[in-house]
């Protein structure tokens, strides 16, 4: 074979060669391939159950986690490793690549879905408020906290619900940020805040293992709207993203998606009778 037959089949090689790696889908499947490598995907959590909980021996469980370790499992990544992040650090620690994913029960709004790339919808929740029995200051939604000026309300930090607080009127000095749930009941039972609200099932949860006869839960919070979660991917991860919905779908049509979160209350109907694009457009 002539020296120039042969520099003329290396130059073609080298040329398709580039073309391969230029392509999108070869070039983003590396974070898919680098998470398998890896064995396990970096997940953020916020430890709120039923949405995400981690045992005393470590275990991680609740729907989102769940979910995303069945998804990725059909990857070929093996397993999730969590970290424990408040709301507003996760999509910072995301973007910093501390995590590769966040699966925390992160609800879809406009801002957040300028900021990372969600996943197809996955656990649905409303708003809730726990409060005294009696509700002695009846608040029953963010502005009757916003019109009473001695009522003050407790809720996650960079959260959905310290949002629909300030949206709503209630001045910065009544809305106090709660790092976690077991914060949030003792501050309720000092009196140190007059409410605190988490999504419904969280506040479920949460009221329910503190078995006290003095906490009572106003649910819905009147006026505030039903969000989803999805998984948060970082912006340029898409195709990693479309590889988790591809999968993600097909639990849903399956039943699987179900089984994995109904038993944590969750409604599966909820979460496939809308979609990303529909949230992510939402006012
Ligand atoms: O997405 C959020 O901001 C809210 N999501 C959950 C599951 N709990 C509280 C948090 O504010």
């Amino acid at each position: 074979m002539s020296i120039r037959t042969i520099l003329t089949m290396a130059a073609g090689a080298t040329a398709l060669m580039a073309a391969i790696a230029a392509t999108p889908a070869f070039a983003d499947d590396a974070k898919l391939e680098e998470l398998k490598a890896q064995g396990f995907a970096r997940v953020a959590i916020a430890n709120e159950p039923p949405f995400t909980a981690v045992a005393a021996d470590g275990k991680v469980s609740g729907a989102a986690p769940d979910v995303a370790r069945e998804v990725f499992k059909r990857l070929g990544v093996a397993d999730i490793v969590a970290s424990i992040s408040e709301y507003g650090a996760m999509i910072p620690g995301l973007q910093a690549g501390r995590h590769d994913v966040i699966t925390a029960g992160l609800f879809m709004k406009p801002e957040r879905c300028a900021a990372v790339a969600y996943s197809e919808p996955i656990l649905c929740d409303a708003e809730a408020f726990a409060l005294k029995k009696g509700n002695p200051l009846k608040l029953k939604s963010y502005k009757d906290i916003a019109d009473n000026p001695d009522a003050k309300i407790g809720a996650p930090g960079g959260g959905t619900e310290e949002k629909l607080a300030l949206e709503a009127g209630v001045p910065r000095d009544r809305v106090i940020v709660v790092p976690d749930g077991q914060s949030g009941l003792k501050m309720l039972q000092d009196g140190r805040i007059d409410a605190y609200s988490l999504p419904v099932l969280s506040i479920n949860d949460l009221v329910a293992k503190a078995n006290d006869p003095e906490i009572e839960v106003v649910a819905p919070v009147e006026g505030a709207p039903v969000y989803c979660d999805g998984a948060a991917f970082r912006k340029g991860d898409e195709a990693l993203r479309d590889a988790f919905d591809v999968e993600l779908a097909k639990l849903k049509e399956s039943g699987e998606f179900a089984k994995i979160i109904e038993p944590y209350g969750f409604s599966a109907k909820a979460a496939m009778s809308t979609s990303r694009d529909k949230l992510c457009a939402a006012k």
